[in-house]
């Protein structure tokens, strides 16, 4: 098989750039390892930037979004007995926020694959990217027994934080940043409808927690856990009473509680890989890099990595430029350490992180400073709602 871009990975980053190449007529076909249903079956991110709504309706996928998608100006904060309101929209003149579930924009992003004809080949094992720092690359894969060889172009690392990309570069060619939190998010999906229309986010001195939606009818919660926290061991019980009993007694005595859709932990992590681009082939989204989710940025940045390999690629189908391509790597990077710096201040400002009563001191200080500073709170809306 031959095609200008193989795309390893088909969850948002790769089905994002697999549509916007798509609409250009640029050939490109998705290796996926796990099965579509599978794919859709993960509960991840809610929450999108001015930005990504723009490049989800450039990529022609936003009916959906702009019907069922909710409009956020604000977010919640409670600490120490306070309850406190970061107005971003005011903030920022005029940005929003739009909660919609990764799951939903992946299930548009695929339907409109499919709608468009281009191959996603799903359930691909041993996917494998071959000469990328040579002249021919090419991508193998296993499938019902068969070894597969796509020629192409270019090679898109769409295949998150343990996929095949990153780990083919090689050591000497990469440097990782990884710093890794001592604690996780059990988060808990439910058909109940939100205890706030805002995002709550709620400093506590037992751990965090975190009230969020996806809709006026299904909301989506966490809570802070220890890092070698089993799921085995919350039942939704549990969860709900460790929930209510981190939240001010007004907001938990208005909690709607009910069955679990799907109940996981998530382990907190930063990191950044440098450089992001290796011969012909680009690492895009968790590939590259992970935040803790507390700065709601993980999907976010994966989608600006899409649209800035999409345009560098449109850019060199179009004039022969090799000039964006070359320049991938440091336009990315420079918006991915802004946002992994935001997102690991507000992961160290929520969470408990420690025993030392000196961190929730801090932690409170440098709370009750942002709420009495509009500059203080100017610096986190803009920040929160996405730097241009
Ligand atoms: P993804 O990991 O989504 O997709 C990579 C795809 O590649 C997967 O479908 C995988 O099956 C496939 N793949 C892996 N190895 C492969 C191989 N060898 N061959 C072929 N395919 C392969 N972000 C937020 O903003 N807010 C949140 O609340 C939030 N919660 C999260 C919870 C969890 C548990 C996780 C893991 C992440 C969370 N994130 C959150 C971040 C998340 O939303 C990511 O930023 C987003 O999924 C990034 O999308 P991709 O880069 O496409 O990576
Ligand atoms: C979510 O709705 O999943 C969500 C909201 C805000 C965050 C992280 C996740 O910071």
């Amino acid at each position: 098989m031959k095609t200008k871009v193989a795309i390893i990975g088909g969850g948002p980053a790769g089905h994002l750039l697999g549509q916007l190449l798509q609409n250009q007529g640029i050939d490109n076909i998705i290796l996926e390892a796990k099965s579509k249903e599978y794919v859709l079956g993960r509960i991840r991110a809610g929450v999108l930037e001015q930005s990504t709504v723009d490049i989800l309706r450039e990529a022609r996928v936003h009916e959906r979004m702009e019907r069922e998608g909710l409009i956020h100006e604000g977010f919640k904060l409670f600490f120490k007995g306070r309850s406190e309101r970061i107005p971003f929209k005011e903030l920022t003149g005029g940005k929003i926020m739009m909660v919609y579930g990764q799951t939903e924009i992946t299930r548009d992003l695929m339907d409109a694959r499919e709608t468009s004809g281009a191959t996603t080949i799903y359930e691909a094992e041993n996917v494998t990217p071959h000469d990328f720092h040579g002249g021919s690359p090419r991508v193998t894969y296993e499938k019902n027994g068969e070894t597969h060889e796509i020629h192409c172009d270019f090679i898109a690392g769409c295949d998150g934080f343990h996929g095949v990309s990153r780990r083919s570069v090689g050591a000497e060619n990469i440097t990782e940043y990884e710093y890794a939190y001592p604690f996780g998010w059990l988060g808990l999906l439910a058909e109940v409808p939100p205890v706030s229309d805002e995002i709550i986010y709620c400093h506590h001195e037992d751990g965090y927690a975190l009230c969020s939606m996806r809709s006026k009818n299904r909301s989506r919660y966490y809570i802070q856990v220890p890092i070698d926290e089993k799921l085995e061991d919350w039942s939704e019980e549990r969860f709900w009473a460790e929930l209510k009993r981190r939240l001010p007694t007004e907001v938990a005595q208005r909690l709607i509680t009910g069955p679990a859709l799907e109940m996981s932990i998530a382990p907190l992590r930063s990191f950044v890989c440098e450089p992001m681009q290796f011969g012909s082939m680009f690492l895009a989204g968790d590939a590259a890099h992970i935040v803790p989710p507390t700065g709601a940025k993980g999907l976010n940045l994966a989608v600006c990595d899409a649209k800035t390999l999409f345009d560098a690629l449109e850019d060199f189908y179009q004039t022969g430029s090799r000039t964006k391509l070359n320049d991938y790597s440091a336009t990315c990077l420079d918006r991915v350490w802004k946002a992994a710096r935001f997102s690991w201040w507000m992961t160290t400002l929520f969470h408990k992180l420690s025993d030392n009563p000196f961190h929730r001191k801090v932690q409170l200080a440098e709370l009750e400073y942002t709420m009495s500073s509009m500059a203080a709170q100017a610096a986190l809306a803009e920040n929160f709602v996405g730097l241009d």
